[in-house]
C-alpha cells in the first residue's frame, strides 16, 4: 500500500494514550486509525546529534534505528522473506507452537509490541486470542517508523474488525513512559532486535521496562542464538542483495534528514561475525576516498578509501548470556521456548520479586 493511500486510513493525534484509544472505538464501519506521533521534533534534534557524534568517532558508525524510513522498512520485510535469513521463520514456527498457551486467557489486556515492523508475528498471537478474548483487549504497537506501523494496523483493522488498536510512533529507548498501564499486559519485543542493543544497552532498556510494568505482567522477547558462523553471515550476506540495499538506504535517510550528499554507490556492504563480541556486524566500506557533505549539520566529512561506517550490530546469545541479562535487569525468567535446533529462543521474563516483597 503506498505512503499515501495509506495516510488516508489515519489519523496522527498527540494526546494521551488511554484518551487516544477510546477515541478509537472498534465495530464503528468507517474505522480510521488513530497513531499517536510522540517523536515530533524529537527525530530530527536526535539524528542531527547522533550524526555529530557517530561522524566525529574513530569508528565512525550510524545508530541502526535510521535504517527503518518507509523505505527501510520495506526492505526489512524482504529480508525477512530471504531463504537465507533464518530468524524470521524460526521465530514464527516457535510462535505458532506457543500462541495458543501465551493468549488463551487475554481478555481485558493489553498487548503491547515494541519495535512492531510489520504484523506477520502478532497476526499469530492476535489468531491464537480467539475472537471473544480479541473483542476486549487492545494491540498497542510501538514503532519509530510511523509507515510500519500505519500498514500494519491498516491491515488489521482489516482481519479483525473487534479488535480496538492504537499505534505509537516512539523511540522504545527513551520513551516507554508513554505506554498504557492501567490493564494488564504482556509486552512483546520479538525478532531479536534486543540483539541490535549492546550489552549495556539491553540492560539498561530492559531495566527500565521492569521498572514500568507491574508485577504480574509479562515480558516475551525474542533472542537468535549463537550457531555455526556460516549460517549467521549467509543471512547478513544474501545473495539477492536485499541486504546490501537495507544497509546502503541509511544513506539515504541521512541525505534526506540532514540534507546530506552520500553517494551509496561509492560504499560496499560489509557484514560478518565478529566472534570476541558474539554479534554479527555490518559496515559500509567507502570503495574510494569520498568527502560528504552534511548541509544542515555544517559537517564535512572525510572517509579514506577502506575505511567503514559501522551501521549495525546484531548479537546472538547463549542461554547464559540470556539468564545473566535478565538476572541483571531485575527480570525473572518464568518459560524458555526454543526450536528443535535451538537456533532462536523465545523466553517469558517478569518483575523479578524485590527483596522486600521476598521478606514478607
Ligand atoms: N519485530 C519485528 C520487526 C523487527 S525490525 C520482527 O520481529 O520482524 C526492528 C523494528 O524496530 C523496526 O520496525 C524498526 O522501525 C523498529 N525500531 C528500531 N529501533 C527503534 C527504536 N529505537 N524505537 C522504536 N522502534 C525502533
Ligand atoms: C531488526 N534486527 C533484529 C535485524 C537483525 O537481524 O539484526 C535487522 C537486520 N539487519 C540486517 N538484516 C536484518
Amino acid at each position: 500500500m503506498s505512503l499515501t493511500r495509506l495516510k488516508m486510513l489515519y489519523k496522527v493525534r498527540t494526546m494521551d494514550i488511554d484518551c487516544a484509544i477510546s477515541d478509537s472505538p472498534a465495530n464503528s464501519k468507517s474505522r480510521q486509525v488513530i497513531i499517536l506521533n510522540c517523536l515530533d521534533g524529537k527525530y530530527s534534534n536526535d539524528i542531527a546529534r547522533d550524526i555529530q557524534q557517530g561522524m566525529t568517532a574513530s569508528q565512525k558508525y550510524i545508530p541502526c534505528k535510521y535504517f527503518y524510513d518507509a523505505l527501510g522498512s520495506r526492505l526489512f520485510k524482504k529480508i525477512c522473506q530471504l531463504p537465507e535469513y533464518y530468524p524470521t521463520r524460526t521465530e514464527l514456527s516457535i510462535l505458532k507452537e506457543i500462541a495458543p498457551e501465551l493468549m488463551g486467557a487475554f481478555a481485558n489486556r493489553d498487548l503491547v509490541e515494541l519495535g512492531s515492523g510489520a504484523n506477520l508475528k502478532i497476526r499469530i498471537l492476535l489468531d491464537a486470542a480467539g475472537k471473544s478474548n480479541r473483542s476486549s483487549m487492545r494491540y498497542i504497537p510501538m514503532d519509530i517508523s510511523e509507515f510500519a506501523i500505519a500498514e500494519a494496523l491498516a491491515d488489521l483493522i482489516e482481519r479483525y474488525p473487534e479488535l480496538q488498536v492504537m499505534g505509537v510512533v516512539a523511540d522504545f529507548t527513551s520513551q516507554l513512559d508513554v505506554l498504557p498501564t492501567k490493564r494488564p499486559l504482556m509486552l512483546c519485543f520479538l525478532g531479536s532486535t534486543i540483539g541490535n542493543m549492546s550489552k549495556d544497552e539491553s540492560i539498561s532498556f530492559l531495566r527500565t521496562v521492569a521498572e514500568n510494568i507491574k508485577s504480574d505482567d509479562k515480558l516475551l522477547i525474542g533472542f537468535d542464538m549463537v550457531k555455526p558462523r556460516g549460517t549467521m553471515e549467509a543471512a547478513y550476506n544474501d545473495s539477492r542483495g536485499i541486504t546490501s540495499e537495507f544497509n546502503k538506504n541509511i544513506l539515504n535517510v541521512l541525505n534526506r534528514e540532514l540534507n546530506a550528499d552520500f553517494d551509496s554507490s561509492q560504499f560496499d556492504h560489509r557484514a560478518f561475525f565478529n566472534e570476541d563480541e558474539s554479534r554479527i556486524e555490518m559496515h559500509l566500506r567507502a570503495n574510494s576516498d569520498i568527502l560528504v557533505k552534511l548541509g544542515s549539520i555544517r559537517m564535512e566529512v572525510e572517509l579514506k578509501k577502506g575505511e567503514t561506517i559501522h551501521t549495525e550490530n546484531s548479537r546472538k546469545f547463549t542461554n547464559d548470556i540470556i539468564e545473566g541479562i535478565a538476572e541483571e535487569s531485575g527480570l525473572s525468567i518464568q518459560k524458555w521456548y526454543s526450536d528443535s535446533k535451538k537456533w532462536f529462543s523465545l523466553v517469558v521474563m517478569c518483575p523479578a520479586p524485590s527483596a522486600d516483597s521476598e521478606m514478607l
